[in-house]
């Protein structure tokens, strides 16, 4: 029986996280993570951000279009202050040891943590039966991905709270059951005015590339008249802008406009319903939009810039995968050790 041991170890700080190449970036992508991955890489903390194209895949995609939005993912990285040779940046298929230790994972979660996740419940809806293996296992994959590096925080959005939670649970049932201290436990990193940037079109659900209207969301690539157009005809309500926060408390889309007007302009929610306190909509929503397209519109403009040139970016997310194996071989090849596979192939 192996012994359990919790003998706290330091990790050294490493960052990791990743966004699923399943459609084109959004504001919610840039809101929630994507503007806390280049905080991060300019604080000097190591920095490893993935494509995770095989998460993508555990909804159909097409393989064109796959490709295309890996590359313009990778774009909107670079373009929002990736800076490829401070952070390491790839996509998660051409790295293999996450799928290795994902399934390893996938016998280390147990089935009742995997139907608590309720984004598998969001996305299968009433089709659970018809949904991949792969959707129900994912959140095993995605403690994988972070795990393969041993890091220890993750920038995330609001939504993947429960994801790193099982990452958790998963790290610290591996120690346990093998009697080591081996994986970190992660802290979440969810920080920003707009943890969880809501849909433009119904305020209580979540921006999402998937939602099949485009209007309920700003995409990376829209340009600046797109963006004005779409936040002028963003849900909202009659009333004007109160004094406090507390008076947003059941105005859902209210509530999001000024969140995604503080995570623009850098500001807090507070700060801004202060600035804008009895404006009407009218007013508040040119605001808004000026707001969006001066910090948009230099990203959209680089990502078409970098699109021109697609062998570039795959050089770079090769060089990526190069160094981000170069951390996650040793580490799984440690876990194999760990749990009892010989590993005698001649290299
Ligand atoms: N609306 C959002 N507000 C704040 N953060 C968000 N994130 C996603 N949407 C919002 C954060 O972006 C990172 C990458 O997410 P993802 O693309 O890998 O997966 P997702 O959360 O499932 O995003 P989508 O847009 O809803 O994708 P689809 O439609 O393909 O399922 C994560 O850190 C996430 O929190």
């Amino acid at each position: 029986m192996p012994s359990p041991v919790q003998t706290p170890q330091a990790f050294p700080t490493r960052i990791f996280s990743g966004i699923q190449p399943s459609g084109g970036l959004t504001l919610g992508n840039y809101l929630g993570a994507l503007q806390r991955f280049v905080e991060k890489q300019d604080e000097g903390i190591e920095t490893i951000y993935c494509l995770v194209d095989m998460h993508a895949i555990t909804t159909w995609q097409d393989p064109a279009k796959l490709r295309h939005a890996t590359r313009e993912a990778a774009a909107g990285f670079i373009a929002a202050g990736i800076d490829p040779a401070r952070s390491i940046l790839f996509n998660q298929s051409q790295v293999t040891a996450h799928v290795e230790l994902g399934w390893i994972f996938n016998c280390v979660a147990r089935m009742g943590w995997m139907s608590r996740m309720t984004q598998f419940k969001d996305k299968a809806g009433k089709n659970s039966e018809n949904v991949s293996l792969g959707l129900y296992a994912y959140p095993a994959l995605m403690a994988a991905d972070i795990m393969a590096y041993k890091a220890t925080h993750v920038p995330v959005g609001e939504d993947q709270k429960q994801h790193l939670e099982l990452c958790r649970d998963i790290a610290i049932k591996f120690n346990n059951d093998y009697g080591v201290n081996f994986f970190p436990i992660v802290e979440p990193v969810i920080e920003g005015a707009a943890t969880r940037v809501m849909s433009l079109r119904d305020g209580t659900n979540k921006m999402s590339k998937s939602d099949p209207s485009d209007q309920s969301r700003i995409n990376l690539t829209d340009d600046a008249d797109t963006i004005a157009k779409k936040i002028r005809k963003a849900k909202s309500d009659a009333d004007a802008l109160p004094d406090t926060l507390d008076g947003l408390k059941d105005r859902p889309e209210a509530r999001n406009l000024v969140n995604i007007f503080a995570a623009l302009a850098n500001l807090s929610p507070t700060q801004v319903i202060t600035q804008y306190a009895g404006a009407q909509f009218g007013t508040f929503k040119p605001a808004l939009a000026d707001l969006a397209v001066e910090k948009l519109s230099p990203i959209t403009s680089e990502m078409t810039r970098l699109m021109k040139d697609p062998a570039e970016i795959d050089r770079i997310l090769g060089a990526g995968a190069a160094r981000a194996d170069a951390i996650a071989r040793p580490i799984v090849d440690q876990v194999y050790d760990i749990i009892g596979m010989i590993r005698s192939r001649q290299v």
